[in-house]
C-alpha cells in the first residue's frame, strides 16, 4: 500500500461477476465502482490543497491522520481508511474458489489455533459481533502473534500497531443486495472467496 496522491482505483483482478454465487456482481460493481471510488475522490479532494501531504503513502495517512491539522484529522482518517480497507478487501478475494493456508503460514497458524476451522469460526464470530458498520480482522501483533479484532466504521488496525492479514467488510453495502439482513450468510460466503494464498503472501511479506 505504497500508493500516494493522486489516488486511483485499482482494477479488480477478477470480473464483477467473478465471485458469484457468493458475492453478486451488482454488489461488487457498486462496492468497487461507487463506494470505494467515493472514498478515493474525497481523499484526493482533501489532499489537493496540501502539497506536503501529497507524497505520503496511504498507510502513513491512515496511521498518522490524527497528527494532522484539526480540520483534516477526522476526514483524512475516514477517507484514507475507506480507501485502505477496500484496497485490502478486494485484493484478498479471488475467483479461484476456496483455499486454505499452506506452507510456513499454515505451520505458524497451527501453533495458535488447533484447527483452521477454529480460526475461521473465531473470525466469523468477530465479524458477526460488529455493531453497525465496520470490519473484522485477522492481524499480527508486536509479539508476532495472531489476533482477531474488530474496528468500527473505516478505522484500521494500523493505529493499534497491528499488521493486518485479512479483513471482512461488514458494512451493509458489502452484502445487503444479495443477503439482505443475513450478515452470517454473507460471512460464510466471504470464506468461499477469501484467498488464503494471498493472505499468506501478506504474512510472508511481514518478515522480510
Ligand atoms: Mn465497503
Amino acid at each position: 500500500m505504497n500508493e500516494s496522491y493522486k489516488f486511483e482505483n485499482i482494477p479488480l483482478p477478477y470480473g464483477y461477476n467473478g465471485l458469484e454465487p457468493y458475492i453478486d456482481g451488482k454488489t461488487m460493481e457498486l462496492h468497487h465502482g461507487k463506494h470505494l471510488q467515493n472514498y478515493i475522490n474525497k481523499l484526493n479532494a482533501l489532499l489537493e490543497p496540501y502539497p506536503y501531504l501529497q507524497n505520503k503513502p496511504l498507510d502513513w495517512l491512515v496511521k498518522y491522520a490524527y497528527t494532522l491539522p484539526e480540520a483534516l484529522k477526522i476526514p483524512v482518517a475516514q477517507n484514507a481508511g475507506g480507501v485502505y480497507n477496500h484496497f485490502f478487501y478486494f485484493e484478498e478475494l479471488s475467483d479461484n474458489g476456496n483455499s486454505e493456508p499452506a506452507g510456513e503460514f499454515k505451520e505458524y497458524l497451527e501453533k495458535y489455533y488447533p484447527s483452521f476451522a477454529e480460526l475461521t469460526a473465531n473470525l466469523a464470530s468477530a465479524a458477526l459481533s460488529v455493531f453497525g458498520s465496520g470490519y473484522a480482522w485477522l492481524a499480527i501483533n508486536r509479539r508476532k502473534a495472531p489476533v482477531i479484532v474488530t474496528t468500527p466504521n473505516q478505522m484500521t488496525t494500523l493505529t493499534e500497531d497491528l499488521y493486518p492479514l485479512a479483513n471482512i467488510d461488514v458494512w451493509e453495502h458489502a452484502y445487503y443486495l444479495k443477503h439482505y439482513n443475513d450478515r452470517a450468510g454473507y460471512i460464510a460466503d466471504w470464506f468461499k472467496v477469501a484467498d488464503w494464498r494471498i493472505i499468506g503472501e501478506r504474512f510472508n511479506a511481514l518478515w522480510q
